[in-house]
């Protein structure tokens, strides 16, 4: 294509400019100059050389009863069906079985479709927002465009007219159709609401909403933005059809949406920009992702004022090389008047009538647009998917970041515990103070240490000749214990807390509540150590049986022991007072060990004490479990999956595996 100086002008509009501009006419001949126009349709040229030239050969002559047959479609490709002339409704909305390759490709495109629908990035992370944003895109043109086009090859080709607000897109398509079915209009943006311009033979089609199933049909003009106005054009060459779309970069951004929808529907993109916009940054967004994706791109530079078309043909042509776009067909309108219907004249629009009634009269033509696009769009499916099974691993690694910040912090806990346990700091104040009390005088250690034979029995009678003071000393320890476990609830809420404040994800599930332990964790504490003394009761009274001290002493001799239990428990796993300095709790500590040992043996009370020791580890254990709760159920609930980063690939490799097969373009890309 030239794109320079006058010759860009009148290139794009004589008739013969606008010949060799052809899109994705037929030719079995195929020139070196002719592929180098056809991969203006392409833009993919440098990635896929095979796929501009053997699936989108052009046909160098004007006249569609001249041109040369298709080449005969490979034996793995899908057959085109020949679109008949005189398509009746009946006939248009009748789908024949599809060929193994595309019933193929389509099951992949489902099972993606429902990969991409069913993943969920709940967990506020940069990439999040994007996976959300790009995975409705995705599903949105699948369902708009990809599934219906690739179930209907055959259904007209639908031209999506696009570009800046005022660019003039609504007077284009008025144009080409000569009559004024879209308002075009001073203020902007005019276009809320697309319109589309059929043949009355397309309409069925259009009609049934197979295509952008999420507007709704109307035949009157509107403004709605979720609606789509049909409008029927004898005039317009069946099989070809004119989408005129809402602004790409107005201010309102339904509009911007809207455009994007729309234009990921398109077979064609035709963008039209002015002398005055062409070097806006929205548009040339959109253009480099339509030839990323592979689309077939034409484009209009309109109301070119006559003295500046060769400066500013030039410029934009260079701005398209720079690109990668310099292929894509250029038509440059000249500034004119309008006519009294508010159309651009017949003369200054033909190149680009003409252009496309020969790809309307061209049905191997169509064929070969549509299926570059679609293949194109399909091929541009596994990076984008790519993209987000990145993001929703991302959100699995966070997820499982999440829980670990919590784990560590109840963990911590847990070791606090088993600490506090050992070290004997539970061992001292009111504890010591009931336990001095409980285990008796300085005559009774004397006892202890010089007749420990006679042990037992002094130690039964102690306890059932005078009231039993346990209780305070079973008071003090599940005190000293549950404000423990309170101590380190808190720890460990206020530490997990701050680690999920610190990750953007986390943050977003915090609220205050979860910067304390559960309201209801003294009672639950108390209630905690309370069971855990009970049973330690139980355990002594079980371990104690038959044997003639504790028949003897029955309660007395019971709760004896197994407070006694208790206390070694919380002094070290060898019973010795190792964290007590104090030498009246050294004693009383050995006391309780030989007690114990008397009555027991000296190995059952290792046993006992190593039991209790890990039923209380094992209780508190639960309790923090029940705290920990508290922030990984919030985790839970954002239900992500286990491996959902793997599911989305799969999904896109199975969509590439049968779109490679299919060679919609006639060669395996
Ligand atoms: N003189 C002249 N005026 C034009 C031409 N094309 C469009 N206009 C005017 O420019 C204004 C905008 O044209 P529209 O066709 O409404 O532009 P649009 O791109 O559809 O704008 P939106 O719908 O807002 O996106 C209207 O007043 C048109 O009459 C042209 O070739 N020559
Ligand atoms: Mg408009």
């Amino acid at each position: 294509m030239t794109t320079h100086g006058d010759a860009v002008g009148q290139a794009a509009l004589s008739a013969e400019a606008a010949a060799t501009r052809q899109p994705a006419t037929v030719s079995k001949t195929g020139s070196a100059d002719e592929k180098a126009q056809v991969s203006t349709m392409t833009d993919q040229d440098a990635d896929h050389p095979d796929r501009t030239e053997s699936a989108v050969s052009r046909q160098p002559h004007e006249d569609p009863g001249t041109a040369a047959p298709p080449p005969a479609p490979k034996p793995d490709s899908a057959p085109v069906p020949a679109r008949p002339a005189d398509l009746g409704e009946a006939d248009a909305l009748a789908a024949a079985e599809p060929p193994p390759g595309i019933k193929k490709l389509a099951e992949a495109l489902g099972n993606l479709r429902s990969a991409i629908g069913g993943t969920a990035y709940p967990l506020v992370m940069p990439s999040a927002e994007e996976a959300q944003r790009v995975g409705a895109a995705l599903v949105t043109q699948l369902d708009d465009y990809l599934l219906p086009r690739l179930a209907r090859l055959d259904a007209p080709l639908l031209v999506v007219v696009g570009g800046s607000t005022g660019a003039g897109k609504s007077t284009l398509v008025n144009s080409l159709v000569r009559a004024p079915v879209s308002t075009a209009g001073v203020l902007r943006p005019t276009t809320r609401s697309p319109v589309l311009v059929s043949n009355p033979a397309d309409l069925p089609w259009f009609q049934q909403g197979e295509l952008l199933p999420g507007l709704v049909r109307t035949r009157e003009p509107s403004n709605d933005a979720a609606a789509l106005q049909i409008v029927s054009i004898p005039a317009l060459g069946a099989g070809l059809a004119f989408l005129d779309a809402p602004d790409i970069d107005s201010v309102v951004d339904r509009n911007r949406k809207l455009a994007a929808q729309l234009l990921a529907a398109a077979d064609l993109w035709l963008f039209v920009t002015t002398a005055a916009r062409y070097a806006d940054a929205v548009p040339w967004e959109l253009l480099t992702t339509a030839r990323l994706r592979g689309t077939v791109i034409a484009l209009v530079l309109d109301r070119v004022p006559v003295e500046a078309t060769a400066e500013i043909a030039t410029h934009l042509q260079d701005m398209l090389n720079v690109r990668d776009l310099g292929t894509a067909p250029l038509f440059v309108l000249p500034e004119t008047q309008l006519d009294a219907q508010g159309l651009i004249g017949e003369d200054v629009i033909r190149p680009l009538h003409d252009w496309f009634g020969r790809l309307a009269a061209d049905a191997d033509a169509r064929a070969a647009v549509v299926r570059q696009t679609l293949d194109g769009a399909l091929m541009s499916l596994n990076p984008a998917v790519a993209g987000l099974g990145d993001a929703a691993d991302e959100q699995a690694r966070a997820a499982k970041a999440l829980g670990d910040r919590v784990t560590a912090a109840y963990r911590a806990g847990r070791q606090t515990m088993a600490d506090g346990l050992r070290d004997g700091r539970l061992l001292r104040g009111e504890v010591l103070a009931r336990w001095q009390e409980f285990v008796g005088t300085g005559e009774f250690l004397k006892t202890l240490e010089s007749k420990v034979g006679q042990l037992r029995d002094r130690f039964v009678s102690a306890l059932t000749g005078r009231p039993l003071p346990g209780r305070y000393l079973q008071a003090a320890l599940e005190s000293q214990l549950v404000t423990l476990l309170r101590a380190i609830s808190a720890d460990a809420a206020e530490q997990a807390y701050a680690s999920w404040q610190a990750h953007p994800a986390g943050a977003a599930l915090l609220d205050l509540d979860l910067q304390r332990p559960s309201a209801d964790l003294p009672e639950r504490a108390d209630r905690m150590v309370r069971d855990w003394q009970q049973w330690v009761l139980g355990l002594v009274r079980a371990e104690g049986a038959g044997k003639r001290v504790v028949a003897r002493g029955a309660a007395y001799a019971v709760n004896g022991a197994g407070l006694a239990v208790m206390i070694a428990v919380f002094t070290s796993t060898a019973f010795l007072p190792t964290g007590l300095e104090v030498a009246a709790g050294a004693g009383s500590a050995i006391a309780a060990q030989k007690v114990l040992e008397a009555i027991f043996g000296d190995q059952a009370i290792r046993t006992l004490a190593t039991q209790a020791r890990e039923d209380l580890l094992l209780r508190a254990g639960k309790l923090f479990d029940e705290e920990a709760a508290r922030f990984t159920d919030r985790l839970a609930a954002v239900g992500l999956d286990q491996e959902p980063g793997a599911r989305l690939r799969q999904a896109a490799a199975d969509v590439e595996t049968a779109r490679t097969e299919l060679a919609l373009t006639g060669s395996a890309t």
